[in-house]
Order: structure tokens, then C-alpha cells, then sequence
């Protein structure tokens, strides 16, 4: 639609955007969401105003006075495979293009960074792989597509950005992911879109779109020191996961070096490729899927570990090198994917060695 009439519709948004009626449209996504939105609407006014002119024009033309005696009409087929195929068609047409739309917004491209957002009563906190936390906002790139993976703590919630035209739920014990990329520079409104509980309404925050070089500003002077996977190699040495899980080749446990992508066979004969949610609940419900080759002897970890934890966890399992060291000190500036050459500036970020104990 947008490309039938791009004045009419540039005018339409803005005029909208203007008067508060419509979100900003601030992701890529957002002008094609709008344009099947408008769709929709367009063709339920074409509906409307068809079955007010022909109730208005029959009760004229057929009142009593007129006829004061009803013709029965036993059926035509032609009218009613008219008004059969016709609004099928439409129908479909909406389905198709809805589903499209569904898959672009809910696969993330390759490149896209990740954020881990957590959601909780009632607040949204948001985990970037540097290791910066931020509570009720989030700091994003603009022009870069990025991936949020979002889990709830407690009830559910709904993780949405009107003016990306983006919603997902947050579910207690299951990531679930949705990605955007920020086309303007600003602020603007998150919300949660599902009621969950007393406070639910304060549980809004807001997003931050930045210019790269802003963004990378921001990376630095946020940063703990600690990027996510290297709290996550801690957590693995505390929670003594290397008892088991280690080079050693009397090993108890399977070697988790590359298990992030790879495809493991159970030992019920299915095969699982590893991903974000397969690593969190080999964690937390070890029994309930068993690696081929190895006894059922790992604990649960239910309880014991915050959801943050998990979270550092997999991000460490993600990153794991040959011998269960982090590769390097995963700094702020060096998560970033490349951006117009250049390279990045010096990391504020721990040395190497800091962090091993
Ligand atoms: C008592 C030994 C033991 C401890 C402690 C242990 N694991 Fe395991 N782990 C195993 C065994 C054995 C398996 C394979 C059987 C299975 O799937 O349960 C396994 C499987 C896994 C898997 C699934 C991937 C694969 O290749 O099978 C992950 C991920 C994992 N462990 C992570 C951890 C983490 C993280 C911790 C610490 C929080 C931990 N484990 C603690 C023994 C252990
Ligand atoms: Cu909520």
C-alpha cells in the first residue's frame, strides 16, 4: 500500500503521528505492519459502507407502501457465490500477508545483537552482553537489527514498542524471542501489554534509539566490568558445573566446549539442536532430556539459580573456548558488530586476567 501512494500515505502517518492517533513508525518493520493495518481498515470501511447504503436503499425501495406484498425469492446462486468468494478472497489475502509479516517479524536475521530482557512485577530489565544492566529502559543502535530474548520471573507479561510495532510475550520458563531494527534516532515508549497485576500499569519504560558512535559511548560508561559470559564463567566455577563438566577425559559430564549449535542425540534416540532454551532447561530440568552416552546424574539447578544467572550462563556456554576460558575479555566495544570500518575505540573494560580465579 505504501508503495501505491507514497504522499498519501507519508501524509496520512504524519498526520496521525501528529495528533498522538498513531505510534511513530521507528523500525523497519513498522510501515509494513501499518500498511496491512491500513489494509484491514480500508477494506472494512468498503464493507461497512456497502451494508449501510444497501440497508438504507432496500428499506426505501421495498417498504410497505411500495410493496405491500413480499416476493419470495428461493435462492440465487450466483449471489450467493458472490458474496462467498469475495470476501473469502479478502480474507485470504490477509491471512497470507499476515503470516509473511509474521515470519519476518518473529525470525532474526543472523547478524542481529542480543539483548536479554527479563521481566518481573513489575519492572523490565534488560541484560546486554557486555554485561550493562538497565532497568525500564533500553539502549539500542539505530540501523541495526537487534534480537531480544525475553523470559519472565514471575507471571506473565507482554514486552511491547508500539512504534516499532513490536510484542512478545514474556512466559515464565521459556525464552521467547522477537527482533526490530530502529530506523529514527529517539525516545520511545515500552510497554507491558498484559495485565499482571496491581502495578502493572507503572511497568513501562522507554527506548533509547542512538547513532552507533553514541550507542558505543553509552556501552562504555555503563559497563560493570564483567561482561554477561564472564559472570556466567563464574557462576560455572561457584555452582562447581566444572566438576563434571571439564577437559579432564574421565569427565562425568560431556564436554560443553561447542555444544552451542550442535546437534545432540538423547538418549531416546531424538536429536536436538542446542539453542538458547535448550541450554536453560538442560540446566534447570536436567532429567527431563538425557544425552546419549552419559547416566542421568546431574542435578537440577531449579531454585538455585536467578533467572540472571541462567542467563550468564548461556551466555558463557555460548562463548565457550577449547578450555572452558572465555577467548578473550568480551568487552563492550568488541560485542558491537563492525560498523563502517574503522576500528573501535580502546576498551575501559577489565584486563584478561582479572576475572579468572
Ligand atoms: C554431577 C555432575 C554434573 C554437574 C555438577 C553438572 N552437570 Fe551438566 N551434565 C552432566 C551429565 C552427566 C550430562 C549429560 C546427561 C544429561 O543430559 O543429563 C549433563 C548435561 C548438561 C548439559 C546438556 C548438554 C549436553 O551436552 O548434554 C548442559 C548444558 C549442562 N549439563 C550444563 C551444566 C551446568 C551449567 C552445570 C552447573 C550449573 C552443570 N551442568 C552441572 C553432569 C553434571
Ligand atoms: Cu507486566
Amino acid at each position: 500500500m505504501s508503495h501505491i501512494s507514497p504522499v498519501l500515505w507519508q501524509f496520512l502517518v504524519k498526520w496521525m503521528t501528529n495528533f498522538s492517533l498513531f505510534p511513530p513508525e521507528a523500525s523497519k518493520i513498522a510501515p509494513q505492519a501499518d500498511a496491512l493495518f491500513f489494509f484491514m481498515v480500508l477494506v472494512s470501511l468498503i464493507g461497512l459502507t456497502l451494508v449501510v447504503l444497501l440497508i438504507v436503499s432496500f428499506s426505501i425501495l421495498y417498504n410497505k407502501k411500495r410493496h405491500p406484498v413480499a416476493t419470495q425469492i428461493e435462492g440465487s446462486t450466483l449471489l450467493e457465490a458472490t458474496w462467498t468468494i469475495i470476501p473469502l478472497g479478502l480474507f485470504l489475502i490477509m491471512f497470507v500477508w499476515g503470516a509473511l509479516l509474521y515470519f519476518r517479524i518473529y525470525t532474526p536475521p543472523a547478524n542481529a545483537m542480543n539483548i536479554y530482557v527479563v521481566g518481573k512485577q513489575w519492572m523490565w530489565k534488560c541484560e546486554h552482553p557486555g554485561g550493562q544492566h538497565e532497568i525500564n529502559s533500553l539502549h539500542v543502535p539505530v540501523n541495526q537489527p537487534v534480537q531480544l530474548t525475553i523470559i519472565s520471573q514471575d507471571v506473565f507479561h507482554s514486552f511491547s514498542i508500539p512504534a516499532f510495532r513490536v510484542k512478545r510475550e514474556a512466559i515464565p520458563g521459556r525464552y521467547t524471542s522477537v527482533w526490530f531494527e530502529a530506523t529514527q534516532v529517539g525516545t520511545y515508549h515500552l510497554f507491558c501489554t498484559q495485565y499482571c497485576g496491581t502495578n502493572h500499569s507503572q511497568m513501562i519504560g522507554e527506548v533509547v534509539v542512538m547513532t552507533p558512535d553514541d550507542f558505543r559511548q553509552w556501552l562504555a560508561g555503563s559497563t560493570s566490568g564483567n561482561s554477561l559470559a564472564q559472570n556466567g564463567e563464574r557462576l560455572f566455577a561457584s555452582l562447581s558445573c566444572n566438576a563434571c563438566h571439564n577437559t579432564r577425559p574421565d569427565a562425568r559430564g560431556p564436554n560443553l566446549v561447542g555444544v552451542y549449535g550442535s546437534h545432540l542425540t538423547l538418549s531416546s534416540g531424538q536429536t536436538i539442536t542446542v539453542d538458547d532454551e535448550y541450554l536453560r532447561s538442560a540446566i534447570l530440568n536436567p532429567s527431563q532430556h538425557i544425552t546419549q552416552g552419559y547416566a542421568p546424574i546431574m542435578p537440577t539447578y531449579q531454585g538455585q539459580i536467578s533467572e540472571d544467572g541462567v542467563i550468564a550462563l548461556v551466555e558463557y556456554l555460548k562463548h565457550l573456548n577449547s578450555d572452558y576460558r572465555l577467548q578473550q575479555t568480551l568487552n563492550t566495544t568488541e560485542l558491537l558488530p563492525e560498523q563502517e570500518g574503522g576500528t573501535t575505540p580502546a576498551s575501559k573494560a577489565a584486563p584478561a586476567g582479572e576475572v579468572k580465579q
